[in-house]
C-alpha cells in the first residue's frame, strides 16, 4: 500500500507547516494539497487518498461544506477526515464530528499530536480497507461455483428475482434458458468423473463467451446450466439458445476426450407469457418443462 494524505487549507503557510511535519515521518508516500474545498474535492475524487486533513475556516466553501460533499459520494465516505480548527472552538469541533469528521486537531499544532492522530486514522483506514476486501472476496466466493467459476444457483436466483422485478416494472421482456448436457452420465462412465469435470469447465467457458454485458450464466446444478437474458424476447432468446446448441456441437477436446462429441438440450421461457408467469418460480418451471420436452423429443435441440 502507498498511504496518501490530502491537506486542504486556504493558508499556504499552514499547508507547508503540516507537510514539513509529515515529511519527517515515513507515514506517507504521497502528499496532495489544496487551497480550497473544490480543489480538494477534485483531488479526492481523482486520487487514492487515505487520510484528509481539512481546515474548517476557509473563505467561500468551508470545511463543513467539504464534509457534506464527501458524505454524498460513496467512494469518499470511508476516507477519514481530520478537521483543523482553532483551539477554543468547542462548538465547531462538535459540529464537525457530528457531520462526519473522524477527529480534529487544533491550531497551532503540536507536531507529535498531529502525527499521532493521523496514525490512528491511518490504522483504522487500513483495517477498514482489508475488511472491505475480505468481504468482497467472501461475497464472490458465496456467489461463485468453484468448478466452473460461473455464478452459482444462489446468485442466479438473486439475479432472477432482481431482473424479474425490473421487467415487471419496465415491461421489458426477460428470458431464461435452461440447458443440460445430453447423456452426461456416459461421459463420466467412459472417461471418468475428472474428465467429466473438464467437460463442464469447457462448456462453462463456451457459455461465458456468448454472454452480453447484462446476461448471466450460472451453474444451476450438476451438469445443468441457466442463462438469464434481460431485455430479451422469445425469438431472440431462441436464437441465442440455438447458437449455444451449435457451439456445444462444435466444441473439441484434446487428450483422452478427443473423440468426444458433445450435445446439449435447451429449454427457453420468456416473461411475459400471457398471464402464465406470475413469479420467478413460474419462469423457471416453464424453462425446465421446455428442457424436459427437448430431452423427450430426442435431445440436441431447443424447445420453448
Ligand atoms: P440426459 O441426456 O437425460 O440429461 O442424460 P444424462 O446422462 O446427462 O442424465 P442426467 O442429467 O440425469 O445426469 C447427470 C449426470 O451428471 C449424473 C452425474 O453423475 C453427473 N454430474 C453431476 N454433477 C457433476 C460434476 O460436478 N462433475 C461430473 N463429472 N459429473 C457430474
Ligand atoms: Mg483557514
Ligand atoms: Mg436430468
Ligand atoms: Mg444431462
Ligand atoms: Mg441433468
Amino acid at each position: 500500500m502507498d498511504p496518501s494524505i490530502l491537506i486542504i487549507d486556504d493558508s499556504h503557510a499552514v499547508r507547508q507547516q503540516i507537510l514539513d511535519i509529515l515529511r519527517k515521518t515515513s507515514l506517507f508516500n504521497s502528499f496532495h494539497e489544496a487551497g480550497s474545498v473544490i480543489d480538494g474535492f477534485k483531488i479526492a475524487l481523482n486520487n487514492p487518498v487515505d487520510v484528509i486533513l481539512c481546515d474548517l475556516e476557509m473563505p467561500g466553501m468551508d470545511g463543513f461544506k467539504f464534509l457534506n460533499m464527501v458524505n454524498t459520494r460513496g467512494e469518499l465516505r470511508d476516507i477519514p477526515v481530520i478537521m483543523v480548527t482553532g483551539r477554543e472552538d468547542q462548538e465547531t469541533k462538535i459540529k464537525g464530528l457530528e457531520q462526519g469528521a473522524s477527529d480534529y486537531v487544533t491550531k497551532p499544532f503540536d507536531p507529535a499530536e498531529l502525527v499521532a492522530r493521523i496514525k490512528v486514522q491511518l490504522k483504522i483506514k487500513t483495517l477498514q480497507d482489508s475488511l472491505k476486501e475480505s468481504n468482497q472476496a467472501l461475497l464472490e466466493l458465496s456467489n461463485t461455483d468453484p468448478l466452473t467459476r460461473l455464478s452459482n444457483r444462489r446468485c442466479l436466483m438473486e439475479a432472477l428475482e432482481r431482473e424479474y422485478k425490473r421487467s415487471e416494472r419496465s415491461k421489458s421482456p426477460l428470458s431464461l434458458i435452461m440447458l443440460d448436457i445430453d447423456h452426461f452420465k456416459k461421459v463420466n462412465d467412459s472417461y471418468g468423473h475428472q474428465e467429466g469435470d473438464v467437460v463442464l469447465v469447457a462448456l462453462a467457458d463456451m457459455l461465458r463467451h456468448h454472454l452480453r454485458e447484462y446476461d448471466m450464466a450460472a451453474r444451476f446444478g450438476g451438469e445443468e446450466f441457466a442463462l438469464v437474458l434481460p431485455d430479451t424476447d422469445m425469438p431472440r432468446a431462441v436464437q441465442v439458445a440455438e447458437r449455444l446448441r451449435e457451439s456445444a456441437g462444435e466444441m473439441t477436446f484434446s487428450g483422452i476426450l478427443r473423440n468426444l462429441k458433445l450435445t446439449i438440450s435447451l429449454g427457453v421461457a420468456c416473461y411475459p407469457r400471457g398471464n402464465r408467469i406470475k413469479s420467478v418460480d413460474d419462469l423457471i418451471r416453464l424453462a425446465d418443462y421446455a428442457l424436459y420436452n427437448a430431452k423427450g423429443a430426442g435431445r440436441d435441440r431447443v424447445e420453448v
